[in-house]
């Protein structure tokens, strides 16, 4: 059968802060230009989403996914069996993060047809042209495939800068859907690619190298505040690795923000020596532009974990630096931290600790992150784990519990793991932290959880969890008032085709 239609499915990735899913959006366009339909189900807004994927894949060419390591395997690979049951020549496609870091690995599931290594705009579109051409995909750079059922690599595709990258279909995305699961109408947008740094457990090196590349301040400027007309957004969330690379171009987006006076509020993700290059009046500048949070990878208070991380280019000072500035500025300064790293003991975690309560009790706005270590395939330090006695999985299916809400390492587990686990959730309730998603948490949930951020408090200063009577109460009460999930259901997009 001849057909134009193109499914994309968006695995739920554990989090309610729902919005469209850039990657599908970006290799769309391409699609659109060349005049395919797409169809675009997400299981995160689409509560019958496996008969939805099936019913929109009647009439098409093909299934196209994008994934990220963990949880979300755990439904690429059921809608993957379900298409192939049902449509044995229907070729499923992998793409994202998952399958550019592991391809041989995720081809060799038998129901995946096509992986697709880094960027997708141009391999995607070659890929779906020959299916609908029934031709073979020798040749198709950035892809691998199977010929009977042997899989075949071809050359990978030489990154490309992101201004030669077309616009993304913002378009497609149902904001009012994600709306009602988030309870913010937001988007994530791209303004630069890459990082120059390599930090021991991040896998951007293995997907977009180490070269920075940005748009120009102006086209910045543009199609933000257009985007935000345009969807009624509130919030703009830059995903940029490292936004401050340039400083003289942030400076000159928010002159241009400033200028254009179109009010929203936006985030980016920065390394602390790169913030604390700024001036407060710079950062006073960037908040008048709307820029109302600042995401820093701090991960550790210890700077021997610091140093094996691959982070010497982070002075502790600079965490301390970066929070006051930035509090100064009004900006809210977010930092991640990273427990169980390998080389990580007792010793070290209290560094990190007190390192947290430190900065929360300076800069009271100031909140942290907490992660488990995940050894994710393609980081600098994977050889170390493996050293260390990480398993590594064999299938797909077997990196789908690599998630650093929960990860269990060899070094990490037991006791000393629950311990780690309510030494987190007592850092939860400490001090305040302001999610993407609207806080759906009534006043008695609030109550609570201001009553025992005392103790929590206390407990950390004095590193005691033993029977954490407070946790048992504020998980009681949240069972008993949980608020209703809201009802979603995605729009059905008509077919299509649109010149972006
Ligand atoms: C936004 C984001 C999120 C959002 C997702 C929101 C949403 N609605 O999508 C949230 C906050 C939920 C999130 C959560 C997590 N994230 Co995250 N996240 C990102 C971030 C910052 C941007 C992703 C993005 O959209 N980029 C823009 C698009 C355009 O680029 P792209 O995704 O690379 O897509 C391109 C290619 O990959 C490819 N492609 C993508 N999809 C497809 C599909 C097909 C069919 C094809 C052919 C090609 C293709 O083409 C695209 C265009 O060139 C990235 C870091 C980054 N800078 O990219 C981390 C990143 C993806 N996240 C990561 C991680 C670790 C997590 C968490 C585990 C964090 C945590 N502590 O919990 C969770 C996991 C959630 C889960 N899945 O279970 C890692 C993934 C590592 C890995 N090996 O998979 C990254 C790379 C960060 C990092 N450097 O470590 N994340
Ligand atoms: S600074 Fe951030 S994005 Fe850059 S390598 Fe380190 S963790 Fe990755």
């Amino acid at each position: 059968m001849r057909s134009k239609k193109v499914v994309f499915f968006f695995p739920a990735f554990s989090s309610q802060e729902a919005t469209a899913p850039l990657g599908i959006l970006a290799v769309s366009t391409p699609l659109l230009r060349a005049g395919y339909e797409i169809r675009i189900v997400d299981s995160t807004i689409t509560p019958n989403f496996r008969a939805r994927v099936l019913e929109e894949l009647r009439d098409a060419l093909c299934l196209c996914v994008s994934l990220v390591t963990g949880p979300m395997i755990r439904e690429t690979v059921q809608i993957a069996k379900d298409a192939k049951k049902l449509y044995p020549n229907k070729p499923v496609i992998l793409g994202g993060w998952h399958p550019s870091l592991l391809p041989d690995q995720t081809l060799a599931a038998e129901y995946v047809d096509i992986v697709v290594k880094g960027q997708g705009e141009d391999a995607l579109l070659e890929i779906v042209e020959r299916i609908e051409a029934g031709e073979s995909m020798r040749g198709v750079a950035g892809v691998g495939y199977k010929v009977d059922g042997n899989l075949v690599f071809n050359v990978s595709r030489t990154l490309k800068p992101l201004a030669e990258m077309p616009p993304k279909a913002y378009h497609l995305a149902d904001f009012d859907a994600y709306e009602r699961v988030c309870g913010r109408r937001w988007a994530m947008y791209t303004s630069s690619l890459a990082c120059p740094y390599n930090c021991g457990y991040c896998t951007n090196e293995g997907v977009y190298g180490r070269k920075w590349n940005a748009l120009e301040a102006e086209q910045v400027v543009e199609e933000t505040t257009d985007l935000v007309s345009r969807y009624g957004l509130k919030l703009l969330w830059i995903v940029d690795d490292n936004f401050l690379v340039d400083r003289d171009r942030a400076v000159a987006i928010a002159e241009g923000l400033v200028r254009k006076s179109v009010k929203f509020d936006w985030s980016i993700q920065a390394t602390t020596n790169l913030v604390t290059r700024l001036t407060v009046e710079e950062l006073k500048l960037l908040k008048r532009a709307g820029l109302s949070q600042v995401a820093h990878g701090a991960e550790s208070g210890s700077r021997k974990v610091l140093d094996l991380m691959g982070k010497s280019f982070q002075k502790i000072e600079t965490i301390h630096e970066a929070a006051d500035k930035l509090t100064r500025a009004g900006i809210r300064p977010s930092f991640n931290m990273i427990f169980g790293y390998p080389g990580e003991g007792e010793s070290e975690r209290r560094e990190s600790i007190q390192l947290i309560m430190d900065v929360c009790r300076r800069y009271p706005g100031a909140e942290f992150w907490t992660n488990i270590f995940t050894p994710y395939p393609g980081a600098p330090i994977m050889q170390r784990a493996f050293e260390l006695g990480i398993q590594v999985p064999k299938t797909l299916e077997g990196w789908v519990d690599f998630f650093p809400r929960y990860t269990v390492l060899p070094w990490l587990k037991g006791q000393p793991h629950r311990d780690v686990q309510t030494m987190r959730e007592y850092l939860r309730v400490a001090f305040n932290r302001v999610p993407i998603g609207v806080n759906r948490k009534n006043w008695i949930q609030r109550l609570v959880h201001g009553l025992i951020s005392f103790p929590a408090r206390w407990r950390l200063d004095h590193n005691f969890y033993s029977f954490p009577l407070e946790l048992w109460i504020k998980n009681l009460v949240s069972r008993w008032l949980a608020p209703p999930k809201a009802k979603v259901d995605a729009q059905r997009l008509e077919a299509e085709v649109v010149t972006c």
